[in-house]
């Protein structure tokens, strides 16, 4: 049997960490060198087959992508409004950006408490040493009570897992 579902999640994260580039790595496989910042909100879609242990679940994601930005923190709590869930996203390259993940954490919550998430610890095609920023994501981590993953939107690493991890928690 095959059981539907519809689910909004989220990518909340400091501006330029890659949140739209990994949409459009997610949903069309493609990067843009060029790509125009978000303005506003994007809702992406895209559907999942999910196998569980009888079913399959056929899981519809409502991808709601923000520009980000302290500017934007006034309205961003409307937004968050019925989400399944979030990803957390952070440049590797920027700890600030991995800081940041604290406070957008407690924002979210304060909207939709005990919703699963992941933190994404996106551009990791840009380190050498991709130990490096391993504590501060682990601790962030801990803090938090969530997985993260290091992903890169540019060579499509760990995106396609990253979603799919996310999705199923949406289910538990
Ligand atoms: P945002 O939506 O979080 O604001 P964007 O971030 O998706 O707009 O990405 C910001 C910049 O980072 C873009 O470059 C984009 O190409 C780049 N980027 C996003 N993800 C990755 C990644 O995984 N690896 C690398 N190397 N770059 C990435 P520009 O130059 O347009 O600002
Ligand atoms: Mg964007």
């Amino acid at each position: 049997m095959t059981v539907l579902y519809s689910k909004k999640i989220c990518l909340i994260g400091d501006i330029s960490v890659g949140k739209t580039s990994l949409v459009r790595r997610f949903i069309e496989s493609r990067f843009d060198e060029n790509y125009l910042s978000t303005i506003g909100v994007t809702v992406s879609r895209k559907a999942l087959a999910i196998q569980l242990e009888k079913n399959i679940a056929e899981m519809t994601l409502l991808i709601w992508d923000f520009a980000g930005g302290e500017q934007f923190n006034r309205v961003v709590r409307n937004y968050y409004q019925g989400a399944s869930g979030a990803f957390f996203v952070c440049d590797v390259t920027r700890s600030t950006s991995i800081e940041a993940i604290s406070h957008y954490v407690e924002q979210f919550i304060d909207v939709n408490p005990g919703r699963p998430s992941v933190i994404l610890a996106n551009k990791i095609d840009l380190v050498s040493d991709r130990t490096a920023h391993n504590e501060l994501m682990k601790a962030q981590a801990e803090k938090l009570g969530a997985p993260w993953f290091t992903t890169s939107a540019k060579t499509g690493e760990n995106v396609e897992s990253a979603f799919r991890m996310l999705a199923e928690r949406l289910l538990t």
